[in-house]
Order: C-alpha cells, then structure tokens, then sequence
C-alpha cells in the first residue's frame, strides 16, 4: 500500500518531520512517500495561504494517480484543498484536521484544539462546524507561535505548546487535546507522556485512518459531489 502524505506548505524540513510521523504510525508494508507541492508558501496561517497552496496541492494529487497511491493525507491543519482533492483521487482523501477531531472524539467526550497563530483559530473554529463535532470541542486555542518558529529551537515551542496544553486542561475541562498544526506532529507523544491525556497528532491520526480505509476496501464516494470535475478547459497554472 502507497500513502502519498501532501505537506502543503512548501518547507521541505517540515515535510520530513510530517514523513517520519507518518512512518512511525504505518503498519510495515505500508510506504509513506512525504512530498510537498513545487509552488506555494512557506507556511499555511491565513485564508490567503490556503487558496495559494491548493493549486500545487492539487497537482501533486493528480501526479499520484500516475504514481499507483492508493490513499492521500493533506497534512496541513486548515485541510485545505481537501473535498477538491477528493473530486480527483482514486483513493481515500484525510485531511488532518478531520481525522485529528474524529479520532479525539473516540478517547474523550471533550477536546480542546491548540494551534499556532490567532488568526489560524478561525480556520479551526470553522472545520469545528463543517465536521460537526462542535459538542465535543470546548475550545481552539492559539499558542502564538508562528508556524515556522516550531521549527526554530530558539523559539522554545515544545514549552510554549506544553503551556497552552495545560491551561486547556485546567480552564476548558477537556480531557483529549488535538495539536493544530501538522508540523508539530514530533512534539505528540513527549507532550501525551507529560499532560497524561491523549494528545492527537493529526498527522498519525490521518495515516491510520487513510490506512485502514484501504485495507478494509473503502473510498470515497463517485456519487454526488465528490464526482471526477466535469471536462473542460483548464487553463495556465491550472492545467
Ligand atoms: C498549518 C499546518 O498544519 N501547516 C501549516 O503550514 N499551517 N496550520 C496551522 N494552524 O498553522
């Protein structure tokens, strides 16, 4: 099985920290390929962001269907792209918001989301909506890091993010924390084994769904809107 994980910001050290916790969580036999797009920014914190990483977001998800993938994960918290991508793939499509939300609402009946900027709360608040787990989530919080300082060890992120953890749990009586954003995907298990809760990586939890949707035969649906798009001319950067 071929899992094709999109890191669609375009820091290549990053995808390779999303690449080993998508590894670490895969059954043996499953092969992770970690790519980010060709064009795109260097980070996702905006609305602006999104809409720019989709196209080459999008293009390496019509490159994998030449590539014999057989499920995708989009390994940016916004889950941008996701239902477009899900119009052109064969396989199944996680994004790691979902997945990150769906799975904490298997390990506790509250969780809170801890994210980078503020102006990422909104983008989270609305997939809150959109997945409908809006009873299960007390709060989106921001951490106030940037997405690239998670990557700067002058930055201190680990105690920054250990921080916000602990006043989700002392102030919004969650019982589950998901982190909000797919780069800090290498700080999961060290903050679970500190907070004593389950702490949700998306990015494991959108492999070990992707996962085991193949091997029980799932994908998704061709009826409706998740239809291949309709022929017709595709032009520039969009053909
Ligand atoms: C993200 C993410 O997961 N990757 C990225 O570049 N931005 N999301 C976020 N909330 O900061």
């Amino acid at each position: 099985m071929k899992i094709k994980v999109i890191n669609p910001n375009t820091t290549w050290s990053m995808t390779h920290t999303i690449g080993a916790a998508a590894r670490a969580v895969a059954s043996s036999g499953v092969e992770i390929v970690a790519v980010s797009p060709a064009h795109g920014p260097a980070s996702i914190e905006g609305h602006y962001d999104e809409a720019m990483a989709c196209i080459g977001l999008l293009e390496e998800v019509r490159k994998g269907e030449a590539e014999g993938v057989d499920a995708y994960v989009i390994a940016c918290f916004g889950d941008p792209g996701l239902d477009a991508a899900r119009e052109i793939a064969t396989g199944p499509v996680i994004g790691v918001a979902e997945a990150a939300m769906r799975t904490a609402c298997y390990l506790a009946t509250g969780f809170s989301v801890v994210t980078t900027l503020q102006r990422t709360v909104v983008i989270a608040e609305h997939l809150v909506d959109k997945y409908g787990v809006r009873n299960h989530c007390r709060k989106v919080r921001a951490s106030a890091l940037a997405v690239l300082e998670l990557e700067d060890p002058r930055s201190n992120a680990y105690r920054t993010i250990l921080a916000e953890c602990r006043r989700a749990m002392a102030e919004d009586g969650c019982a589950a924390i998901v982190l909000g954003c797919a780069g800090m995907a290498d700080l999961c298990l060290r903050l679970q084994d500190e907070l004593g809760v389950p702490v949700i990586d998306g990015v494991a939890a959108a492999v070990a769904t992707a996962e085991g949707l193949v091997r029980a035969g799932w994908s998704t649906s061709k009826t409706g809107d998740y239809a291949p798009p309709l022929p017709k001319p595709y032009i520039g950067a969009c053909s």
